[in-house]
């Protein structure tokens, strides 16, 4: 089997203005298709990160992906995801994710490896799952990921979209979002994004979701508290967060040194309340010393930076050795990755926590996947016996997407310049904030 085509399309889909200690979301999220064709007639697809560059860095890999062998092209890729060292400063505490330059080989990489694994599995009929390893569950669990929220539903203009959760910006609002996400797609546990209100606000909203609820509550404030507050709130919400409850705190604080104290200090006054990151640990090189200082006792991979699936499952299996938990994080995004982070999710055992997921934020008018929505059911998606991903282009909806594209000003995700147009003009992230 060859490739014989290679198609690129940049999107542009629908976002409210959700908050998180990067600012403020724009009113269009952007995504890169990746669409390789074989000379046998079948085509495999990925999604990743949006925008101009992540586009151009797939445009550059053309003359490679033309005429390559799928089962052998990521093989000669390689070099993309292997060699780089530990000890670099890689962190990207201060960029959003997908904008951290020492992982955009990582990012690019992957693309080609789902929609390669997306095009051996349509070819041969099995499910990429199936292909990776095998799956070890059907159904693959995520969250309710709530949001503080103004008001509005993304898009602009003639496209400004009805606005399905209205404004929410108290413990109250957030309760009620949540329920109006349980309501929709049955999840059974939530991740909170904190890091917008002051602590004690955050504190009171991870304690009405746990009172109302009555499910396993994560919170994640994207850095935004000192080492001081991160204790405080680790303290306070102790048994919210606790590991006997089922939750976890993420990145409260920057960096593993500084992870690595709250930590300790938490658990010398006696609270075992575990540490998740995607922003202290994002790659393989950061593993030791985040290991070696008892840093984080989660890590959240993401096919889409850590280097594609397979490299997944390599962390997992080291996180399962160093009796580390493993989840798995999300960003912005439609159909084709959701089938993507569930299939990866489904061929690997050491999985700790139901996964995150942005997916109802999106919406169906932006959804490029034949059939509409991938259905979320009892909050969890089901892996079918499809081949690949088990889902094809609708290509009406993704020349929609295109279209709004190249309509729409946003070229990159600028959650700080959002922030200055809407809320603050003088508006900084500034780490810490509290
Ligand atoms: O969508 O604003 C957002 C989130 O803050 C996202 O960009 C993060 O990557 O989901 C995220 C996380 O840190 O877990
Ligand atoms: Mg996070």
């Amino acid at each position: 089997m060859r490739i014989t085509e290679v198609h690129v399309h940049k999107l542009a889909i629908a976002d409210p203005p959700i908050r998180s200690s990067y600012g403020l979301h724009q009113p269009y999220a952007l995504r890169t298709v990746l669409e390789l064709k074989s000379d046998s007639g079948f085509t495999g697809i990925a999604e990743t990160y949006g925008g101009e560059a992540p586009a151009a860095a797939l445009e550059e890999l053309r003359p490679r992906l033309l005429g390559a062998d799928p089962f052998k092209l990521t093989g000669t890729l390689v070099d993309m995801v292997e060699g780089r060292g530990s000890g670099d400063d890689r962190s990207q505490t201060m960029l959003v994710p997908g904008e951290n330059p020492l992982d955009a080989t990582a990012r690019t990489f992957s693309a080609v490896e789902t929609a390669c694994l997306d095009l051996i599995g349509k070819a041969v009929g099995q499910p990429v799952c199936d292909l990776i390893g095998g799956r070890v569950r059907d159904a693959v669990p995520f969250s309710a990921y709530p949001f503080y929220k103004h008001a509005g539903g993304g898009g602009e203009g003639d496209d400004a979209r009805e606005d399905e959760y209205g404004e929410a910006l108290t413990p109250e609002g957030l309760v009620r979002q949540v329920r109006q996400m349980v309501a929709t797609y049955g999840f059974k546990d939530i991740k909170f994004k904190a890091g917008v209100l002051h602590p004690d606000i955050e504190i009171e909203t991870v304690r009405q979701l746990r009172a109302e609820l009555k499910m396993p509550v994560r919170m994640d404030p994207n850095c935004a508290w000192s080492i001081e507050t991160s204790i405080r709130v680790g303290k306070a919400l102790s048994v919210e967060l606790g590991r006997e409850t089922g939750g976890y705190l993420e990145d409260p604080t920057a960096s593993i040194p500084g992870m690595a104290k709250v930590r300790r200090e938490l658990m010398e006054a006696g609270f075992d309340v575990p540490l998740a990151s995607n922003v202290a640990v994002t790659c393989f090189g950061d593993l030791p010393s985040a290991f070696a200082q008892d840093a984080v006792q989660i890590v959240l991979c993401d096919h889409h930076y850590w280097g594609g699936m397979r490299q997944v499952q390599q962390l997992a299996k080291i996180c399962a050795t160093w009796g580390v938990g493993l989840s798995m994080h999300s960003n912005s995004h439609l159909g084709v990755s959701l089938m993507a982070m569930a299939h990866v999710a489904a061929a690997t055992p050491h999985l700790s926590y139901a996964c995150d997921t942005h997916y109802p934020w999106s919406q169906e008018k932006d959804e490029i996947v034949l059939g509409g929505r991938v259905p979320i059911v009892g909050g969890s998606v089901h892996i079918s016996d499809k081949p690949g991903l088990g889902v094809e282009l609708d290509y009406d909806q993704l020349a929609r997407g295109r279209e709004r594209y190249a309509k729409c000003p946003y070229r990159k995700r600028d959650d700080e310049a959002e922030m200055r147009k809407h809320v603050d003009p003088t508006w900084r992230r500034m780490l810490p904030r509290w």
